[in-house]
């Protein structure tokens, strides 16, 4: 009886490997069970689209210490990272370029809005203004950020792509 079962089991793990099928293809339409699919918008090769997690970090004056909190996390390609000012604005995100990995730059150019130069975000002055960046396409690695104003005072923070 014990023996069957645990044939079983390996049998549908085993299945359950088997059939795994990395699709990247966007599943367009979804209704055009049949006929010959007329090549629809083309996905745009530039900038993926994100389709992971959003992650939130607030950018806060604590008693007199400026930081990004959480000011180390991890998170997967394609996901997004939403940095909000709380406290002490203004407050900005910007990537060391000698601190990402190669070709994340070219990413990130894309994917950070209103850079005020390269790898610069905007400042935050307005309460609770929210900055996005899109990790989507990201190559894997350790993306080391600081924020402008207060670099000297200590904040800066680093997100791990897996
Ligand atoms: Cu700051």
């Amino acid at each position: 009886m014990r023996m069957t079962s645990m044939v079983a089991g390996l049998a549908v793990i085993l299945a359950a490997c088997g059939g795994e099928k990395k699709t990247e293809q966007p599943a367009a339409g979804g209704e055009s069970a049949g006929a010959p699919a007329a090549a629809p918008a083309p996905a745009p090769a530039a900038a993926p689209a994100a389709t992971g997690k959003t992650h939130d970090v607030n950018m806060v004056l604590d008693g007199s210490k400026y930081k990004y909190d959480p000011d180390n996390l991890t998170i997967q390609s394609g996901d997004v990272v939403r940095y909000h000012n709380k406290s002490g604005g203004p407050h900005n995100v910007s990537f060391w370029a000698d601190s990402i990995p190669k070709g994340a730059a070219d990413v990130l150019k894309g994917s950070m809005p209103d850079q005020m130069a390269p790898l610069e975000g905007p400042l935050l002055t307005e309460q609770d203004a929210v900055y996005k960046v899109s990790f989507a396409g990201a190559p894997a690695g350790d993306y080391k950020f600081y924020c402008l104003p207060h670099l000297a005072l200590g904040m800066h923070g680093k997100i791990t792509v897996r």
